[in-house]
């Protein structure tokens, strides 16, 4: 063959190269340039698979290619020029086809990525379906920062995650006229949940959130560990009367501290202050006796859990015995000594806690609005 057959058969060949490479990116172009009318993962996904199909026959016509050139254009003279032009072409269409084949493993990744994607967008389609879209906003960290970002908010029972709380959790919460935002950490109007109950319990809470409830030692703690809060509690007798307390400091310490009153200050209000004499108490229950009577336990004596000292003026997690009860049972029902006194069982109690802050303090002073 002559140098000049063999520089126009080089020349061919690299044309043809070209040509299927430049072809194989071109058909990727086409298809990428396509405009997409809906970007559906599943659209994504088999338009992918079948550029990669594609690819994959392209490459595998250009290898074919190359070994026909081989096969072809083994040099048969000593023209060390045109060797070496042999040679660096069939080196560039060697590195083209290695291109090929990472562009298609690329694809591979991509593809598997999308399908992936898509599984996860089917699973968080599923779960909204069951439980609504969720907020793209922040979850509150308490009652007070839902009635702040809507202050239509109605009372109801909402999700909220306290700074100091790593879940999220619900309460109810207390809306009613322009001085809510409370959090109910107490209730008990019906009288159907047995409140004298053990530690784990007291800890965790207990109870129907929408009804009579205990939220639990550690969720209060969360609520009020890290900040002032203050303290509203109502009550109302078997006559119907109507009292409340109200303390402008409150907070209860961590599981470690006992959760005890560990602040306790400023009462206001109509019931009389039967809770500042246990200021500084350990929480005790039934099976976990903290208080300061030595000689037995006041949860297992009084029938409730508390932060009894030796042994108590309030009882309100104390059995439910509404109206006036025998002696035997004195100290032993849901009472608060300075309204009704120690043995007559109270109808209704709440206790509410939100954030402290100056002007609510003002406004909701006396604030008859609020109900249980
Ligand atoms: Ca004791």
């Amino acid at each position: 063959m002559s140098v000049c057959k063999m520089k126009i058969l080089i020349f061919g060949l690299f044309l043809i190269g070209s040509c299927t490479v430049q072809g194989a990116y071109r058909e990727r172009y086409r298809n990428l340039d396509q405009p997409s009318d809906n970007p559906q993962p599943d659209k994504c996904e088999l338009k992918i698979n079948q550029l990669k199909a594609h690819l994959d026959d392209k490459i595998n016509a250009l290898k074919l290619d190359i070994q026909k050139s081989r096969n072809v254009l083994q040099p048969t003279d000593n023209n060390a020029e045109l060797h070496s032009n042999i040679g660096v072409i069939l080196l560039s269409l060697k590195l083209l086809a290695a291109d090929l084949e990472s562009f298609g493993r690329n694809l591979t990744t991509i593809a598997n990525t999308t399908s992936a994607l898509q599984q996860q967008l089917q699973i968080t389609d599923s779960i909204q379906n069951v439980f609504g879209k969720p907020s793209n906003t922040i979850t509150p960290a308490n009652c007070l920062e839902v009635k702040q970002k809507n202050p239509e908010a109605p009372s109801s029972i909402y999700l909220i995650q306290p700074t100091l709380s790593k879940d999220q959790f619900w309460v109810h919460c207390d809306m009613t006229g322009k001085n809510g935002g409370w959090v109910t950490i107490h209730h008990r109007s019906l009288g159907e949940e047995d409140f004298y109950r053990d530690w784990h319990d007291y800890k965790v809470g207990f109870g129907n959130v929408a009804g009579d409830y205990w939220l639990g030692l550690e969720y209060i703690h969360q609520l009020t560990g890290n900040q002032i809060n203050e303290l509203l509690i109502q009550l109302v007798d078997v006559d119907g009367v109507e009292k409340y307390a109200r303390y402008s400091h409150f907070s209860i310490g961590s599981e470690e501290q006992g959760y005890a009153l560990k602040v306790l200050n400023g009462y206001t209000g109509t019931a009389g202050d039967s809770l500042m004499y246990h200021a500084g108490s350990k929480f005790s229950t039934k099976d976990k006796d903290q208080d300061s009577w030595g000689e037995g336990s006041c949860a297992q004596s009084h029938g409730g859990a508390w932060w009894y000292k030796s042994c108590d003026k309030s009882n309100l997690n104390g059995r439910y015995l509404p109206g006036e009860h025998p002696d035997t049972l004195n100290y032993q029902s849901m009472y608060w000594d300075s309204f009704r006194g120690s043995n007559i069982g109270l109808k209704s109690a709440r206790m509410l806690v939100r954030p402290r802050q100056e002007e609510l303090m003002e406004d909701a002073f006396g604030d008859t609005s609020l109900r249980i």
